[in-house]
């Protein structure tokens, strides 16, 4: 069995941070789980354009107020604690941390560990692992 905590881990090279929001995952890809398991803090008044292509994902708000706009239809979803959000079509989507906003994500197939957003948004498959 593994046990981690999330204040060790926030302490290490498994905290990643990105211009919008930073993200400590616990659990990556070498752990052999089939998924990843991170703990991101969205920053208050941010807009963060995110198309994980290659990955689903699924999110669930820990505390904090935003929403979410899937770019295909246009619709918008408000996030609030206890809000669970399903990217199962790989939907390409706006997210808005209205205030900061603290979300336990998953990852199928399992981030590697030092994935930050390209241009458009996307993960790439391969990336570094964390050591
Ligand atoms: C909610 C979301 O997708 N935020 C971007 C960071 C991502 N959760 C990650 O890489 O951990």
């Amino acid at each position: 069995m593994i046990v981690r905590t999330l204040a060790d881990c926030e302490q290490s090279n498994r905290k990643i941070v990105s211009e919008t929001w930073d993200s400590t995952r616990m659990l990556l890809k070498d752990d052999n789980m089939g998924f990843s398991f991170h703990i991101t803090t969205i920053y208050a008044n941010t807009e963060t354009h995110i198309w994980y292509q290659n990955h689903l994902e699924s999110v669930f708000c820990i505390s904090g107020e935003g929403e979410i706009e899937t770019i295909a239809d246009g619709k918008i979803y408000p996030i609030a604690p206890g809000t669970l959000y399903i990217l199962d079509k790989n939907d390409e989507h706006l997210l808005r941390g209205t205030t900061e906003m603290k979300m336990a994500c998953v990852f199928n197939p399992p981030l590697n560990g030092k994935e930050v957003h390209d241009e458009s948004g996307v993960y790439p498959l391969e990336a570094e692992t964390v050591a």
